[in-house]
């Protein structure tokens, strides 16, 4: 899954977990030297700032998926915090992508931006997703 988390907050979001509503396993990888893999301690958000999950970068990896996914459905995402904060992305459009740098297939998602983080109460929080453009990624190979 790609798009941009956004911490609005003046604390670091250290992001320990990751689910959603397919009955899959979700994981935080990196892209090292070419090759993805888990990343050892989730992903932390800075302060004030944001991060990009593309292609050839962080991203989240749903894996061994038992349900059916196609364009034009949405998924539901939930990040947990160290500190328990639990933040909810709501109506994630999946839709078909070119695989980029890595071997994903032909599948991919979009994920919105994630304005909803300054929840670091614990309480739930939505962020309203929407389309993200990818067009320049065809740029950076
Ligand atoms: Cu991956």
């Amino acid at each position: 899954m790609f798009g941009e988390l956004t911490n609005s907050t003046d604390k670091d979001i250290h992001l320990t977990k990751v689910t959603g509503d397919l009955d899959a396993v979700y994981q935080y990888h990196e892209v090292v030297d070419g090759v993805m893999r888990e990343t050892a301690d989730g992903l932390t958000i800075p302060a004030n700032s944001s991060m990009t999950l593309e292609p050839g970068g962080h991203h989240i990896m749903i894996m061994e998926n038992h349900d059916d996914i196609a364009a034009g459905d949405q998924l539901t995402l939930t990040l947990t915090a160290e500190d328990g904060a639990i933040y909810t992305l709501a109506d994630i459009p999946v839709r078909v992508q070119q695989s980029g740098h890595e071997d994903y297939g032909t599948d991919g998602m979009d994920m919105g931006d994630m304005d909803g983080m300054d929840g670091m109460d614990g309480t739930e929080s939505s962020g309203a997703a929407h389309e993200t453009g990818h067009a320049d990624d065809s740029g950076q190979h």
